[in-house]
């Protein structure tokens, strides 16, 4: 097994540490293949690329981003990142042996599927299936559950409005899912990326307070992905500052949801 360095030893935990907590700079190990560089904050996003990154057992360096502070606004990140979020991916052995940057966590799972042939048929038809599901989660389920989570548990007042039309949104969201699952067990047929790109959210839905009981096929599903050893190694990439992130500090709230042009 490929021994991600996103599990140190607790030998060079304390180094690794101090570098991650003080700088957006990655690892620059010797060797001839280089990990893949992954600027990352443990949340839905973040998770689908430790997912793959399990999943094809590459090796990967991670370099905290943490939003709660600013590090997506640093200009290091922004020249990989220009949208200001995580995560993002600098593989360092790219085509031709050139690194190459991604940004989007859609685009990162797209690139390590057809790098490593893992997770992402290459035939026409096989790929069409994942792409449209792959889509669908990067245009629906991660942006409404996103706002959701948000009208619910962050915002300063409670709008009726606002969480009953995403709450009804993330109802028809589950109910398109448990459709497509009913005749098939993976989104696309097989375990793809798209399964990847959605089991982060849907780990949480009923955290967040969404009613599953309605959508069996999903539960299904979501028991079958949880239980591969590569989605929990993926799921279980912890930072520590982000235990230690109080959504109700006004610092915080400013970084995250005041956000204009820069
Ligand atoms: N569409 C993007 C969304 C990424 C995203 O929203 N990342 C959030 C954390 S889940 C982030 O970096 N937020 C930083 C910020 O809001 O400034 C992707 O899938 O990569």
């Amino acid at each position: 097994m490929v021994r991600s360095t996103a599990k140190p030893s607790q030998k060079n935990a304390r180094a690794r540490k101090a570098r991650a907590s003080t700088s957006l700079e990655p690892a620059r190990p010797t060797g001839k293949k280089r990990p893949i560089d992954l600027y990352y904050w443990p949340t839905p996003n973040g998770w689908k690329i430790t997912i793959m990154l399990e999943e094809c057992s590459l090796p990967y360096t991670m370099i905290p981003v943490d939003i709660s502070k600013g590090d997506q606004f640093k200009p290091q990140f922004l020249a990989i990142s220009p949208n200001n979020r995580m995560p993002a991916i600098v593989d360092h052995d790219g085509r031709n042996g050139r690194p190459i940057s991604i940004f989007e966590s859609g685009a990162i799972l797209q690139y390590l599927g057809r790098k490593t042939g893992k997770f992402y048929p290459r035939d026409e038809r096989g790929r069409v299936e994942v792409d449209q599901w792959l889509f669908w989660q990067m245009a629906n389920l991660g942006p409404k559950a996103g706002e959701a989570n948000h009208f619910r548990n962050y915002a300063p007042e409670k709008l009726p409005y606002a969480i009953e039309r995403f709450s009804n949104e993330m109802n028809r969201i589950y109910g398109v899912m448990n459709t497509r699952l009913k005749d098939r067990e993976f989104l696309a047929g097989n375990y793809s990326i798209a399964d990847i790109a959605c089991v982060g959210w849907a780990s949480r839905a009923e955290r967040h307070g969404h009613d599953m009981s309605g959508f069996p096929n999903v539960r299904r599903w979501l028991e079958a992905v949880l239980a591969r050893p590569a989605v929990k190694r993926g799921l279980s990439v912890k930072v520590e500052a982000a235990f230690h992130v109080d959504m109700k500090d006004p610092k915080v709230r400013a970084i995250l949801f005041h956000q204009k042009a820069r």
